[in-house]
């Protein structure tokens, strides 16, 4: 079988729609087809500010969630990343070999430093791509699960791999984002030209999977849509009515198209009451569950306890041989 790899940041606590629809949601689908690991990237999760305790309790919460959403331990290798020491030494190689110009290029860091600011941004923000790089070929991943603004540290990790491959010989499987084109980028509710994200400067254009449902429901009714009033998927000219639509098909499963036609003649108010009811129907359970998980923390510290030493045994073997090939002397 083919390998995944990805992980997901605890920083927030919840989850919001967007981290559900373009990631989660994959990750579910790959464990029927292929060898998949996934875990919860608290080493990410330090290179902006953190609160000690809550980063410990979020971790919970975001394994949880990931049960709660369908990954299954049996099928899946479910783990949290600093409990597997491999990632960071396998990061320190990689961060000697990436150029401070190829690093300085990540948008992604860009973005986030610019929100930090410059006097807060740390070395670790600037080199969390690098890590990720680790990450993923630590697992010789052929595909790796993740939204649209992830794309750039897949090609920076097919170029290390390359690299590393080329100066040391082959190591690392090149790996491939795996990005569904429909909910690559689910959009901020309030400004549709930004994509959802836990920065967001406006809570209401963020919908968090664990917050009250009739909240969700309330973001959803009041999200900026166009004064035009015909209900039709056109991401350029309707982009807050496209992203309502892309969210309430993938979240029911019914077409676009299908979609288009229901609300032939009906108003926005129509169409957004009845994906609040929608987005209600799904938070619900996903939430019960979740709490289903944390109340039991033995036993889902247990299922990460089982999921890390599954992934160290081939983080292990990975690490040991790229170790070999940039020339470590092997321990006696
Ligand atoms: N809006 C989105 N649409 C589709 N996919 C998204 N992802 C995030 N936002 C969207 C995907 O979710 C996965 C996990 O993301 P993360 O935990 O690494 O967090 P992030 O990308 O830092 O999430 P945010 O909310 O976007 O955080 P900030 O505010 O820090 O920028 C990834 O696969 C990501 O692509």
């Amino acid at each position: 079988r083919p390998r995944a790899l990805s992980g997901i940041q605890p920083t927030a606590g919840s989850f919001h729609l967007g981290n559900y629809l373009g990631a989660v949601r994959q990750y579910v689908a790959l464990q029927e087809s292929h060898d998949a690991f996934y875990m919860v990237v608290d080493l990410h999760a330090i290179t902006v500010p953190q609160d000690p305790k809550e980063l410990r309790a979020n971790t919970r919460v975001a394994a949880a969630q990931l049960l709660a959403a369908g990954l299954d331990p049996e099928r899946c290798t479910l783990f949290v990343q600093s409990h597997v020491p491999e990632h960071a030494q396998l990061g320190w190689v990689m961060n000697c070999l990436t150029g401070f110009g190829e690093a300085s290029r990540m948008t992604q860091f860009k973005d986030k430093s610019a929100k930090q600011g410059a006097g807060a941004t740390t070395v670790g923000l600037f080199t969390y791509p690098i890590l990720q790089v680790a990450d993923i070929l630590l697992y010789q991943a052929d595909a790796v699960p993740v939204g649209e603004d992830q794309r750039q540290h897949i090609e920076l990790t097919r170029d290390l791999a390359e690299r590393f491959n080329g100066r040391f010989g082959d190591t690392f499987t090149l790996p491939s984002a795996h990005i569904v084109r429909e909910t690559a980028k689910i959009y901020d509710l309030q400004d549709p030209s930004a994509k959802m994200s836990k920065s967001t400067a406006n809570p209401k254009g963020l919908i968090n999977l664990l917050d009250e449902p009739k909240v969700s429901a309330k973001k959803i009714k009041s999200a900026v849509t166009d004064t035009d009033t015909v209900i039709r998927f056109d991401a350029e000219k309707k982009p807050g009515v496209s992203n309502l639509l892309t969210i309430y098909s993938t979240l029911t499963g019914t077409t676009i198209a299908e979609l288009e036609q229901k609300y032939e003649g009906k108003g926005y108010g129509a169409l957004k009451t009845d994906l609040a009811e929608v987005m209600v129907d799904f938070v619900t359970p996903f939430r019960a569950r979740t709490q289903e998980y944390l109340d039991d923390p033995a036993e889902l510290d247990a299922v990460l306890a089982k999921g890390a030493e599954k992934a160290r045994a081939v983080a292990a073997d990975t690490l040991a041989r790229a170790y070999d090939r940039v020339g470590f002397l092997p321990p006696a």
